[in-house]
């Protein structure tokens, strides 16, 4: 007992004397009286300052998040998952310092899907008009979105978009660098939802030094404003990537560096004077792709570094992954069928690195089967953010490497539009179906992920059942996230 009464209490006692000696001054009950009075106060004071001292340290404790989300970069695109040619030593040292997963996918074949479900932490058909990638300037790609932007209502809804909203009102710095793409007008400025800091572009791609879409429009803004820079555009978004995290660093932050590579058009950081236009925009060029890659993977390592240097090495969660597969012909997807825009393997499953050291183990590979959504529902629970009113789809996927747990079966939905073509598709533990549907005529095909990564024998006409089943899967997932809308 008196060894435990000895033990220092963790925090000053000095006051608590001092006012005790003012009590023995004070004589008879009127003294204690006063003495419990002073008593309480004392105990309310330092359960106050104990509570800010807690809190400070939680809001200090809590890691800084950094989703570095590379653009139509294939699930074979990287040294680490096989590519033939491109070097990529920084982000395969970022996968060696932490964890790489295989089955990791795109919430959609293509941009603006993917980054819905990001922001918003659910199946982005929940919301209207964002199941095809925006067309460059603001153009809806098929019935709902070219109705929303006819009323110049294409893009992400505000009161839909909760990552940084509720991040910065949990005491986060949120920064945006690089593409947006979920919305031209005004009023779907990034800075609308909740970034503090926004430099980059609003549609889905530009031209890598002059910062012009293919149609010539000016898309590069700082904030709200249209800005000039000059610069290759991997190289802006790693600067000003850098500024931020040098300016927040004693502070949580949220950062969401937002790269252009390896999407088209081609052009790699020596491709200065290479004449790109509208004619040869989406032309596919091999070696000025790898030079993208590998470009796209030094400034990655510029950014690490600035990380580490700055002292928050083990505070800092660093992800790295894809938006969608690559695209046809120019993307490496390894052993995969398909490429963006499809609901193949291609198109759909992407790199998934994750480094916070300390945390996750080093070196590790996770054949979780994931998806974009499960990083929104990690980063709500690592920020301490309020969960939204709105139920999220996603499942902890930190939590789940952080607490080593053992694999868990998912079911997982995809669903993609543009002109009157849908891609469609339902992974339900290790069988896959998959469905094309152009005008009146439907293809699909049932796959067994376990036995054949490569998607190339067909199940349907010999498994039925399995067959009807994920059709009915899907027809019910169908039903209920367009009832959201
Ligand atoms: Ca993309």
């Amino acid at each position: 007992m008196s060894r435990v009464a000895q033990r220092p209490l963790p925090f000053s006692i000095q006051q608590s004397h001092s006012s005790n000696t003012f009590t023995y001054a004070i004589c008879g009950s009127v003294r204690e009286v006063m003495s419990i009075r002073i008593s309480i106060v004392l105990v309310t004071v330092l359960s106050v300052l104990l509570f800010i001292k807690v809190g400070v340290t939680c809001s200090s404790d809590r890691p800084n998040i950094v989703l570095i989300l590379a653009d139509d970069l294939g699930y074979g695109d990287l040294g680490c998952y096989g590519h033939p040619v491109a070097k990529t030593p920084h982000i395969d040292l970022l996968a060696r310092q932490g964890v790489r997963f295989t089955q990791h996918y795109s919430n959609g074949p293509e941009c603006t899907p993917t980054r819905t479900a990001l922001m918003t932490g659910r199946y982005q058909q929940r919301v209207g008009g964002l199941e095809c990638a925006i067309g460059t300037g603001n153009v809806g790609r098929y019935d709902e979105a070219i109705r929303l932007a006819d009323q110049h209502d294409l893009g992400l809804p505000i009161d839909e978009a909760v990552l940084p909203s509720a991040l910065r009102e949990s005491g986060y710095a949120c920064g945006l660098f690089g593409k947006w793409h979920l919305g031209y007008e005004p009023k779907h400025n990034p800075m609308e939802y909740g970034w503090d800091e926004f430099f980059g572009y609003l549609g889905g791609n530009v031209h890598y030094f002059n910062h012009r879409e293919t149609s010539d429009l000016h898309v590069l803004f700082q904030g709200r404003d249209p800005v000039d820079r000059e610069g290759y555009m991997t190289h802006l978004i790693t600067d000003d990537s850098i500024a931020f995290v040098k300016k927040n660093k004693d502070r949580p932050f949220f950062m969401f560096v937002s790269h252009e590579s390896p999407h088209f058009p081609f052009q790699g950081p020596q491709d200065h004077d290479k004449l790109v236009t509208e004619e040869n925009w989406t032309e596919k060029n091999a070696e000025a792709y790898v030079a993208m890659l590998e470009d796209l993977d030094a400034e990655v390592g510029r950014l690490v570094k600035a990380i580490d240097q700055v002292g928050i090495t083990d505070n800092t969660i660093v992800i790295f992954v894809s938006d969608n597969g690559g695209y046809a012909g120019a993307g490496h997807m390894g052993p995969l069928r398909g490429s963006k825009s499809t609901t193949f393997e291609g198109g759909i499953r992407v790199p998934l690195i994750i480094r916070w050291p300390g945390h996750i183990p080093t070196g590790m590979t996770s054949e979780q089967v994931c998806v974009t959504f499960d990083l929104t529902e990690s980063i709500f629970t690592l920020a301490g953010a309020t969960m939204p009113t709105k139920t999220l789809d996603g499942y902890d996927i930190i939590r789940h490497i952080t607490e080593q747990r053992a694999n868990v079966v998912r079911t997982l939905f995809w669903r993609g539009k543009r002109d009157d073509v849908t891609w469609s598709a339902v992974r339900d533990g290790e069988l896959k179906l998959v469905r094309h549907r152009k005008g009146d005529s439907t293809e699909q095909w049932l796959f067994d992920l376990s036995k054949d990564i490569g998607e190339a024998s067909d199940l349907a006409a010999t498994q039925p059942l399995d067959r009807a089943r994920l059709r009915k899967l899907l027809a019910d997932w169908e039903r209920n996230v367009d009832a959201d809308r």
